[in-house]
């Protein structure tokens, strides 16, 4: 059984350690104290700290310890887990593009000629040797793939640590009072504040700016002269650190997983003081007797975002100009900058759903054995998502990866990459319904670049023409399938993404967006259409060979996971074709294609139900290798796409029902959430919500990090375990489908309200069809709901029994009572 981590409550004198208390000498600034420092562990710290102002803000009474005790910032692309120490402040970096490994050729040269025979054995059921032989001659090999998630010295590489930077204070303050850290959603900025023993209050504040590109470490104190340190910058490896003047300098090349020299990075950190002194010492900056200090830290590598052109210009010139540029300015503009360009971002969405209790966000997180009625914690997490979207995915970035851009060390899990069979499609799940459409822009580029390694990758694969992508992708364009054909063929995933190219022109109306990305969806239909062949017993157009993400099916004893058009692949096939169909229609373009497509969907397989009641998982009644197994694929059809619903295909929603109830609530991280969304979409708000509160569920004891069953961090990052950032970007998707869905046309409002959540408010959410809605609703009644076109269009919004239709032009709003009478 999990305890709660640090279950403080009450204490009012915290230990941090066992070490014996060390009674520093030396007064703040004193030099001496340098060499015999407070350890952090053996620090006494007054658990006094009073909470910060305003519910949006996760916060402390100690230093993380543990990296997922750290609160992350982040630009979109440089990023910082601030731990919050007192006499050691630890800043981890990233930078979003900072990857080892390099280009490779890895399409398996024997594919295409193995694939016929590979379907003739699917289609004669003999699906242990179909599967022997996909495996034998459609991968790649464990050296040409993902070295089974471990490839930071292989060529597909792995996103890495851009390492840390420490701030060693003078001062060990033995004993310090009022200590709180903080992370304040509202601004962005991560604080750290304390008193020590000798009376001086000092601050940290911590921000990653995008309009400046540097992050920001502001130290203060209200006694003049009180703030001394070291500052240095490190690396697991590969890395040179310079001093001059008041910059410190770390740069390095990262391996190219081939015998060379790959990536190369340039780090650059600035201290501007004011009073005091600042000096280069060996392998650090020395801040000697300030009254205040602002570091500037600017991070670069020449990787171009541009597949294959990656080497892109020398990083070190160009973060030189940036430091220089934010240099110019005083801490308070940068500062006004930074929250300037966030709070437009952020602010647009509120959501209430109780008072927040008064104590630390660690203790707030759920005891197995406490009932949850801290309703204020899920909006938290709500907000929290959206914080970490905008703070990881900004215009010109990479999309967010697996852990968004904080990642520690060199090999992280899974290589930290770009997972396709829900993981990246999950982190961009809330982009438009939180009303960060803003954010999107990375995924619609990244899938842009995948359509010319895709598509060499399709005709190499498969002989087929247009474009897809496998289950893993990388920052060097890798498209094809990974060593293992059970978890890495997924062939639909390119149609996959499409969906989400689809979804953003659903939610904006942008006409001129959708016809950017149609040559994408073009040649994703024109691989669909080439893929499918018709199964010779049935005639039906199947996707062959092809997985159920990552489930398998018993033949006999023998588990098996290759077969012929599992059902997630005739749910993206139909969402793909439907949505080129709508595409060319919306355009007036190309007719033919248009009619393939809706020929194609005719031919589809139907979904059907299976022995159990269950949606059946394959296009026969397999029984499951493992029936909990934490994907459920084909669920795809009722969440995210719009396939199934209780009103439009009753029987299939209550086969889906049945198939949530036979997979249980326990999964990973991601897994909860997408069962939540699911359970949402069939209008049931108290099981989501239950499945919310497992992932609220603490994932960490007092001294040890679990590594089973999904939850949630001290920080709030979702535990996969480990920590995977999917999860959290799901939990918000989640929330936002339990208050407001958009399917068929139409405005669903509180359509899986919870029990519990008696009484609340949403701003600013938004549906497909291009409008806002807010809702607001008391003892579980609807009350008001006021919806703001953004398009123009007409509006169908749903209650209950209560309907209204609303014509709105862009920009006009429309205000309705409980019942959907309209008030103005
Ligand atoms: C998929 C999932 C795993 C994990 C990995 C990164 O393969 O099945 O659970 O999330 O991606």
């Amino acid at each position: 059984m999990t305890k709660l981590l640090f279950s403080t409550i009450g204490l009012l004198l915290l230990v941090v350690g066992a070490a014996p208390v060390a009674r520093a000498a030396g007064a703040p600034g004193d030099s001496r104290a340098a060499s015999q420092p407070t350890t952090e562990s053996a620090l006494e710290l007054a658990a006094d700290a009073a909470p910060p102002e305003g519910p949006l803000a996760l916060w402390y009474r100690r230093p993380a310890k543990h990296w997922v005790e750290a609160l992350p910032v982040g630009n979109g692309r440089l990023g910082a887990m601030v731990f919050g120490g007192v006499t050691r402040e630890r800043l981890q970096l990233n930078e979003d593009s900072l990857w080892s490994g390099s280009h490779q050729e890895a399409d398996n040269p024997n594919a295409a000629a193995a694939l016929p025979e590979v379907r003739r054995l699917l289609f004669e059921r003999k699906y242990v040797e179909a599967e022997a032989l996909a495996q034998r001659s459609l991968t790649a090999t464990p050296k040409t793939g993902t070295g089974f998630g471990r490839s930071a010295k292989l060529p597909y590489g792995s996103y890495q640590t851009l390492g840390d930077l420490w701030l060693e204070f003078d001062v060990p303050p033995a004993r310090v009072e009022r200590y709180r850290r903080e992370l304040d959603l509202d601004t962005a900025v991560a604080r750290t504040t304390y008193t020590s023993g000798d009376g001086v209050t000092f601050t940290r504040e911590v921000f990653s700016s995008h309009p400046d590109q540097v992050l920001v470490v502001r130290l203060t104190a209200d006694r003049p002269a009180s703030i001394s340190f070291n500052a240095r910058l490190t690396r697991p490896e590969r890395s040179t650190t310079r001093p001059s003047g008041a910059e410190l300098e770390m740069t390095g090349q990262l391996d190219n997983g081939a015998g060379g020299g790959g990536m190369n990075y340039a780090t650059k950190l600035r201290a501007v003081n004011e009073g005091g002194s600042i000096s280069a010492g060996e392998n650090a900056l020395r801040v000697e007797r300030a009254d205040a200090v602002t570091l500037l830290f600017a991070a670069g590598t020449d990787y171009a975002n541009k597949y294959p052109t990656f080497r892109g210009d020398a990083p070190a010139p160009r973060i030189a100009a940036q430091l220089d540029a934010a240099a110019k300015r005083p801490h308070v503009e940068l500062l006004a900058r930074h929250v300037a360009d966030y709070q437009p971002l952020f602010r647009p969405v509120e959501l209430n759903l109780g008072d927040a209790p008064n104590i630390p966000t660690d203790e707030r997180l759920i005891d197995p054995d406490r009932a949850a009625d801290d309703h204020a914690l899920p909006a938290l997490l709500f907000q929290f998502g959206r914080y970490l979207l905008i703070a990881s995915s900004r215009p010109g970035d990479l999309p967010a990866n697996l852990q968004g851009i904080w990642a520690d060390g060199i090999q992280v899990p899974w290589n930290g990459d770009y997972h396709l069979n829900i993981n990246l499609q999950m982190n961009y799940w809330p982009v438009d319904v939180a009303n960060l459409s803003e954010c999107f822009e990375p995924l619609g580029a990244w899938v842009q670049s995948l359509v010319a390694p895709g598509t060499k990758t399709t005709r190499a694969q498969w002989n087929a023409s247009g474009w897809t992508v496998h289950t893993v992708n990388n920052v060097w364009g890798y498209t094809t399938v990974p060593e293992a054909v059970s978890w890495g063929l997924s062939p639909m995933n390119g149609p996959w993404m499409c969906q989400h190219l689809w979804d953003h022109y659903a939610y904006t109306g942008d006409v001129e967006y959708l016809r950017t990305i149609w040559p994408v969806l073009k040649g994703s239909a024109e691989f669909a259409l080439d893929w499918h062949v018709p199964h010779p017993q049935t005639g039906r157009l199947v996707s062959a060979p092809s997985v159920s993400p990552e489930n398998s099916f018993l033949v006999g004893d023998r588990k098996v996971a290759v077969s012929a058009s599992p059902t997630m692949d005739v749910q993206l096939a139909r969402d793909l074709f439907e949505h080129v169909v709508a595409a060319a229609d919306a355009l007036k373009v190309e007719p033919e294609l248009r009619a393939r497509c809706i020929a194609a969907i005719e031919k589809l397989p139907p979904m059907q139900v299976g022995k159990h009641g269950q949606l059946q998982e394959w296009s026969e009644d397999f029984d499951e290798a493992e029936p909990h197994h934490r994907h459920i694929s084909h669920l795809f059809g009722l969440y995210p796409a719009g396939q199934i619903s209780p009103s439009k295909t009753p029987e299939l929603a209550r086969a889906a029902r049945v198939t949530l109830e036979r997979r249980g609530d326990e999964g990973t991280g991601w897994s909860c959430a997408w069962k939540a969304t699911c359970w949402a979409r069939l209008g049931d708000g108290d099981r989501a919500r239950q499945l919310l509160l497992t992932q609220l569920r603490v994932a960490t004891t007092i001294d040890k990090i679990l590594t089973h069953g999904g939850g949630s961090y001290p920080n709030l990052f979702c535990a996969h375990p480990p920590f995977q950032i999917d999860g959290n970007f799901g939990a918000t998707a989640a929330i936002a489908e339990m208050l407001v869905q958009s399917h068929d046309g139409r405005i669903d409002l509180l359509p899986a309200l919870p029990q519990a959540w008696k009484a609340g408010h949403v701003r600013g959410l938004r549906v497909r069809g291009g409008a806002e809605v807010d809702v607001r609703w008391s003892d579980r009644q609807l009350s008001r709901v006021t919806l703001r076109s953004t398009t123009g269009g007409k509006y169908f919004l749903a209650h209950g029994e209560s309907a209204a239709q609303a014509e709105l032009k862009a920009g006009e709003a429309a205000t309705f009572d409980g019942k959907l009478n309209l008030v103005k």
